[in-house]
């Protein structure tokens, strides 16, 4: 690559010498057009969104309907996180763990490295810094991505706190994570057109967790991306916390007060697709009852001087699936999306406005995610069942005053959940820390089949942190058993809930959504002592009439069915356990092998 970069020295933001010199490789390697060090305001935002009007990627809604957002859609072969090909690269093989991907980090960057030749060429290469968390937070983390994807630095200006104020955070520190992203188009000559959704068709996401590096090639799409979220407010947090003691977990943040004006805050994971926005953002059904949002997908918890757990959001924006959101389903993000918004492969409306498959009326036509007439007859869905929206947090209607606050909310709960059509009941409380790590690792959807209420498929996701464990799962209980012991009587209680209980005609029995402030207020009652309990094999259940279900359209039977141990569907459960832990060989911890004998003991 002949053609030198047009960056001046004096451009750069920060005298930091590790970013010059991350920098520094990164345009050498790149040979992109010219850099561009993103400044976080305002204007750039506005000029991001310009650039991708003007290139053809996205176009204006109409500004009454949405003001000042735009829709982008992306190539078809380009939706969604690759897990196939997101890689682990630690040293040593055994770090990744058989849960992840792994490639040996020399050979990864070899590789990469010829996919890195020139692959900006033409191209602007944003240099943008971005903290995870409020600025200088002692919880918070730092980041530096290079991107020559517009869409990735507007997203990033959403999702993530961008600007000078970062390197003033940094100084002259090496504690940043390095970020590279290239969508894998150069335009080499002049003459090479660009494309509406430049991209690749050879993706690799790939991640160096001893060296806090992320090399991201060929997608322009969320997670592969906005390398802030799950690459590194996960992957690589994940080492980090494991590293320093802390944990980085993919779970919601929620305010819930009682109405006597108390406060409990609630951490909370669920595999996606389990309706978690939605949680993070219910109007509670039971009088009195106050929830607010802290965060809806990724928290960060250190120890406070008190010795308790303290957490973070370390976003500033929800990058929520769209499909399905709705005034019934989650009333509060939809009016989060009422502007400032970028929509990706949703449907347009004929009055320049969004639609997705659920969110109420159906139009009579639209331009689906696919830029092709839609209308309800055409036989398949108007937008994409991964289409997003990006939308700053700070508009939610029920964002809590402490969501951005430096020092965290000190977490009185954490929940585990799944989709369970059944044996799992509505909620259970762990006995101590060990019993309810336990419960995270064993924690599972299921598919129905067609034919309701038979058993489907059951798929494990620990913790719901599978793809996104940045090291061997093994270890990852380990830390977790860890942290509980330094913690000790300090630590959060921890629940385990599925609202996705069906009965035998394949109905479900618990109506979920608003309602499961119900089960949210048993549990800010037990972690009080105030809400009666029962002891089982596998943990504590609501004790009859202990659970709030007054008002509620629900037979007593169904309350008992959802609030009793299924004795035989736990027997049964055993060996799938049992084949579950077997794939973390000599790295599952002694203390959950334990944990599975005693609940084997104990269901008789
Ligand atoms: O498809 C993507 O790239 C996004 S995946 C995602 C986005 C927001 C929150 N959670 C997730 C997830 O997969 O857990
Ligand atoms: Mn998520």
């Amino acid at each position: 690559m002949s053609v030198q970069s047009k960056t001046a020295p004096e451009e750069a933001k920060t005298t930091n010498p590790k970013v010059l010199a991350f920098v520094e490789e990164a345009k050498k390697l790149f040979n992109p057009e010219q850099v561009v060090w993103c400044d976080g305001s305002k204007k750039e935002y506005q000029r991001m969104l310009k650039s991708l009007v003007d290139g053809g990627t996205a176009l204006w809604l109409n500004p009454e309907k949405r003001p000042n957002s735009i829709l982008v859609r992306s190539d078809p072969l380009d939706v969604a996180r690759v897990e196939d090909q997101t890689y682990i690269c630690s040293k040593s093989k055994d770090d990744a763990g058989p849960t992840n991907n792994w490639f040996d980090p020399a050979e990864m960057k070899a590789t990469l490295t010829k996919l890195y030749d020139g692959a900006m060429a033409g191209r602007t290469m944003y240099v943008v810094p971005y903290s995870m968390g409020p600025v200088g937070s002692p919880i918070a983390g730092i980041g530096v991505m290079v991107t020559d994807s517009a869409y990735a630095v507007a997203n990033m200006h959403i999702m993530t706190r961008v600007g000078d104020q970062v390197w003033k955070a940094l100084g002259q520190s090496e504690d940043f994570v390095r970020g590279m992203h290239t969508v894998g188009y150069p335009l080499s000559t002049p003459a090479t057109a660009d494309v509406p959704w430049p991209c690749n068709k050879t993706k690799y996401i790939s991640h160096f967790p001893e060296t806090r590096e992320i090399w991201s090639y060929g997608s322009g799409y969320g997670g592969n991306a906005l390398l802030g979220k799950k690459c590194h407010a996960l992957r690589i947090a994940s080492v980090k916390a494991r590293d320093e003691g802390w944990m980085a977990e993919h779970m919601l943040i929620l305010k819930l007060t009682n109405p006597q004006g108390k406060v409990k805050f609630i951490a909370a994971a669920f595999p996606s697709a389990c309706g978690k926005t939605n949680l993070a953002m219910l109007n509670p059904t039971v009088p009195g009852w106050k929830a607010e949002t802290i965060g809806d997908d990724i928290c960060w918890m250190k120890f406070g001087d008190d010795g308790r757990l303290y957490a973070i959001n370390p976003e500033t924006g929800f990058f929520g699936v769209a499909p399905g959101t709705s005034n019934e389903s989650n009333v509060n993000a939809m009016k989060t999306l009422h502007a400032n918004c970028i929509y990706s492969n949703v449907a347009l409306t004929d009055d320049g406005d969004v639609w997705w498959e659920q969110m109420g009326t159906t139009p009579e036509h639209t331009v689906d995610w696919m830029r092709r007439s839609w209308t309800p007859s055409s036989g398949r869905p108007a937008a994409h069942p991964n289409a997003r929206f990006t939308a700053p947090a700070a508009q939610c209607p029920v964002i809590a005053k402490e969501w951005e606050d430096p020092k965290g909310v000190p977490i009185d709960a954490i929940l585990f959940g799944g989709r369970r059509a059944s044996v799992v009941p509505l909620v259970t409380e762990a006995e101590n820390w060990q019993q309810g790590t336990f419960l995270g690792a064993i924690m599972a959807s299921e598919k129905t089949a067609a034919a309701s209420g038979v058993k489907g498929d059951i798929r494990r996701d620990p913790m719901a942190m599978l793809p996104f464990c940045g090291y061997h799962m093994g270890d990852y209980f380990a830390h977790w058993l860890k942290m509980g012991e330094k913690g000790g009587a300090k630590m959060p209680k921890i629940f385990y809930v599925n609202w996705f209980r069906k009965n035998g005609d394949g109905k479900f029995m618990w109506p979920g959504y608003s309602e499961n402030s119900r089960v949210l207020k048993w549990i800010f009652e037990r972690c009080d002592g105030t809400a009666k309990a029962v002891d089982t094999p596998i943990g504590k259940l609501p004790a009859e009439g202990a659970l709030d279900v007054s008002g509620l359209k629900v037979t007593p039977d169904d309350i008992n069915e959802l609030t009793t141990l299924d004795r035989e569907g736990w027997k049964a459960e055993l060996p799938l356990i049992k084949e579950h832990f077997a794939t973390f060989g000599a790295k599952l911890p002694k203390a959950l092998n334990a944990e599975l004998a005693s609940l084997e003991k104990r269901l008789g």
